[in-house]
Parts: C-alpha cells; structure tokens; sequence
C-alpha cells in the first residue's frame, strides 16, 4: 500500500543497537568489565542493580547478549537483506581500554571492530557509531568515581581520539554519549545515573552530583567534537538526546508553564550541545539551589567551539505535566511530576504510544538547534511470540512503526525537518537496557534466547522484516 511519502534520495535506513545489550563475549580478547557487566537482571519487579563485581548467585544478562560478538557475520547478511544503508552500534570501551585508565589500546579489541566494520561495509552498509552507550569501565567507577571526577574528561578523549584514528576511513557518523539527558531522573539513586558512573549514599544530592557529571561529559564531547574533526574533517559527529516531549496535563497557564520547565531540564543538554552554551535559566537555578559546581571559563571556551554535528536522538514515547498548587518555582521532577496521558495507548511496559509527538518534536529540535538531525532509536517493545507455524506475528509491530514513519515522512517533506536517517532500535532481539530481559523483543529479527540465556540462539524472520524491507526498498512510500 503506498501511503508514505518517499523520503531524499541517500537517506540512511537501517537499524541500532549497542555493544553491551547484544555483542556477549565479555571476557573475550582482553575485554575488561564494564559497568553493564556488573548489571543485575533485575526479575520479579526487583530493578537492575549495580553489584560491587560479579556475584554468585547473580543473573548478568549483558553476558552473553544474544552472541553477537560471534554470529556477527549471519546477522550482516540479514541487515543487507532487510536493505539497510547504514547499522548503528557502539563500540565497547572496555575493549579497547579495558580498564580505562590504560595509556594505550587493546589491539585484539580494536581487532574486532575492524572485522565488523568491513564486515558491513562489504555489504554495502555503513556503521555508525556511538561512543559511550551505557558502557563505561567498571574501573573508572569504582577508581573515580565515574564521570563525578573530572579526570575521566581526558579518559573519554583518549579513547575516543584511538578509535577516531583507527576507524577514520571506515567510519562518517559517530555520536558522543547515548541518551545523555536520561539522567535527569535524579529523584533515586536511578541505574540511568550510574550509566556516568555515579555510585552516591542515599543521602547525598544526586541532582547536584548529575548537574556536575552531566557538565563533565559536555565538555569531554565538545573536546571529542574537536579532536574528530582534527582527525578526519568529513567526520559528522553528533550528540544524542532522549526525546520524549512533556505536554501540559491542561490549557492551565501552571500546567504549561510547568511543562515548559520540564522541557527545559529535560533538553537543556541538547541546548548545550548544538547551541555550545548553557541556556540563561540554568546558572540562576543552580543559585537558587545552592549547586556549587566546577564551571570553569576554559569549559564555557570549550563547549562553544565543539559543538555538534548533527542531533541524534531516540523516539519512544511522550509524557505529560500539570503545575502543582503553590509552586511557584515550578520545581519539576522526574518521573514524580509526570501523569498519564488519557488520550494515549500504552505498551505492556507502560510506553504511551505517540507518534503525532515524534512529528511535534522534530519540529520543536529544527527551530531551536537549526541542524539536520538523525533518528538513531525508535521501535516497540513487546512479549513475542512464536505461533504453531513456527514465526512471529509481530503486526502490533507493523503498526507501530507505520504511524511512526508516517509522522516523521510528514515532517520531512510537509514541515521541511532536515533528516539524515532513521534506525529503529533493536533491529535483532536482544537484552533490553532497563529490564535485562530478552523477552522485551524490538528485532524484525527474533533470536531464540530466553532470559536466563537458554536456546539456540538461532536467528530468524518475523513479518515485520518483510515489511520493513519493502518500505526500506520503496523509500519510504509502501507503508
Ligand atoms: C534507550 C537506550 C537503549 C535501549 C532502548 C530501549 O533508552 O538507549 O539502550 O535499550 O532505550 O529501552 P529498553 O531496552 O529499556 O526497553
């Protein structure tokens, strides 16, 4: 059915994934132990957690992932099928700096990527790739305290600037950090916190500990922005934002203005990023609070002359905000301050499903950062299942990704959005971030594997990848 419109010609469909939710393998060719190694399972409404090493007795799905680190090569031939242009993944910092502290590169570690990314670019499908997804050495937490240390800024560039240099003729499109605002959920000590390696006591302030991490990050990607460019001038490379839009619950102007809070907490990284400086409201809530942060003026120099490339960001859903009754300050937090939107349906997870927001927010990202962007995360998580012929009917699926691409065509060639691409995530079943479950599956490719890391592994088709690859072959009209 041709109902799409088709998107520009060189337009970069594939799929994403990262490093430690699908590559296992992570004791492999001197890899060290990463933050996700040492992840929980997480089962029985239990959340992940962060052991202090590896325990017995313990589930750590990033283990194995679902062995991408070994079938590689199958799954290519599958991308290739599907007619990806282009396949996102990150690169694991651990096996290139095991413990990350190293002054130089594990070559077994750069070794892999090598084959991998020839691997794809024989089949004509380009990487694109992701320097920190959730990933960080285990070390650099425990021996720095993460991202909290200022140190760490020379640490990402080290290992930045050795796969810049590695993989500069293989390699167009980089991103700095995955989803560098999900740590705006500070109300806990929350696992999307301890991604930038904050391990804190309960009672710390962990808002002021995410404001001064999130700046340290900034400026190791403004840093890594430069060294990039210096190394391969054609190198885009780009931020990646979370982008869930925060509507008001009601007309109430508390209501709107609170959502409008929400939105700046929530994007002022993206504001940092493109705009290189910090958006005027930041610096009087940081006095309002009290927040004694190390900003120095060589930062402020620095995040001004690396700014980005390009937006990548991930599209999963909306959320909605209502003022509260004597707060004037509008001291939104999340996820407390979010209600439910009761025009939305949700998924088994509780992801209200929005695709008018995916066209709402892209508008929203061209006219407040003015660069092409790169939807480099959307897709549906659900409970699959094999019927008695043996596949997967994943038309829930379908659909949503029909309603998505429908509202991101129409912002492209209605609104005039300047996009680069699009990769639905988790284009092959693996483990998912925030469950550490298999059987919260994305793929158009099922993997037999269950949670525990029992099964085949085997890999096959579900209707989904039929579907996604005749829109990927009419670009984008046959939805
Ligand atoms: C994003 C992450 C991914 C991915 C995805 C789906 O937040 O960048 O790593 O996992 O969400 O989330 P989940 O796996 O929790 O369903």
């Amino acid at each position: 059915m041709a109902t799409g419109y088709q998107m520009p010609k060189d337009f970069l469909w594939g799929g994403a994934v990262a490093a430690h939710q699908l590559e296992g393998a992570w004791q492999a060719d001197g890899k060290g132990v990463s933050i996700a190694d040492v992840m929980t399972a997480g089962r029985n409404g239990v959340p992940r957690q962060v052991t202090d090493g590896v325990q017995a007795g313990e589930v750590y799905p990033n283990h194995w992932g679902n062995d991408f680190y070994h079938r590689y090569p199958e799954d290519d031939q599958l991308f290739e099928e599907l007619g990806f242009k282009c396949f996102r993944t990150s690169i694991a910092w651990t096996r290139i700096f095991p413990n990350g502290d190293e002054l130089e590169p594990n070559e077994a570690g750069l070794q892999f990527y090598d084959r991998l990314f020839d691997d794809l670019l024989a089949h004509g499908i380009q990487p694109v790739v992701t320097l920190s997804h959730f990933e960080m050495p285990y070390h650099l937490v425990k021996a720095y305290g993460g991202f909290s240390n200022r140190k760490l800024i020379d640490l990402f560039v080290r290992f930045a600037k050795a796969v810049f240099n590695r993989y500069r003729d293989k390699v167009k499109y980089w991103m700095t950090f995955n989803e560098i605002n999900n740590q705006t959920a500070w109300s806990d000590p929350h696992p999307l916190l301890q991604n930038s390696g904050l391990q804190l006591d309960k009672d710390d302030n962990w808002e002021e500990a995410m404001y001064q991490a999130a700046h340290y990050e900034l400026v190791a990607s403004a840093l890594a922005v430069q060294a990039g460019h210096a190394i391969n001038p054609d190198f885009q490379i780009g931020c990646m934002v979370a982008m869930c839009p925060i509507y008001p619950l009601t007309a109430k102007p508390a209501d709107v203005m609170m959502a409008e809070r929400a939105m700046q907490k929530r994007y002022w990284f993206g504001d940092v990023h493109c705009n290189g400086v910090y958006p005027n409201w930041l610096p009087k809530y940081f006095e309002r609070k009290g927040f004694d942060l190390d900003i120095t003026a060589a930062d402020l120099a620095t995040l001004k002359a690396g700014t980005v490339d390009y937006v990548g960001f991930s599209y999963y859903m909306s959320f909605v905000t209502r003022g509260k009754a004597g707060d004037q300050d509008y001291d939104f937090k999340e996820p407390d301050d979010f209600v439910e939107n009761p025009y939305l349906q949700k998924s088994d997870w509780g992801w209200q499903i929005d695709p008018t927001g995916l066209r709402y927010t892209m508008n929203w990202m061209q006219d407040r950062w003015h660069l092409p962007q790169f939807i480099v995360e959307n897709g549906f998580g659900a409970y699959d299942k094999k019927e008695a012929d043996g596949h997967v009917h994943d038309d829930y699926r379908i659909s949503y990704f029909r309603n998505h691409i429908r509202a991101m065509e129409e912002a492209v060639v209605l609104d005039g959005v300047d996009l680069i691409g699009y990769t639905p995530w988790g284009c092959i079943d693996l483990v998912s971030a925030s469950t550490g479950e298999m059987a919260k599956r994305y793929g158009f490719i099922y993997v037999d594997a269950d949670d525990n890391g029992q099964g085949s592994f085997d890999r096959s088709k579900k209707d989904s990848f039929d579907w996604y690859q005749r829109v990927i072959a009419s670009n984008g009209a046959d939805l």
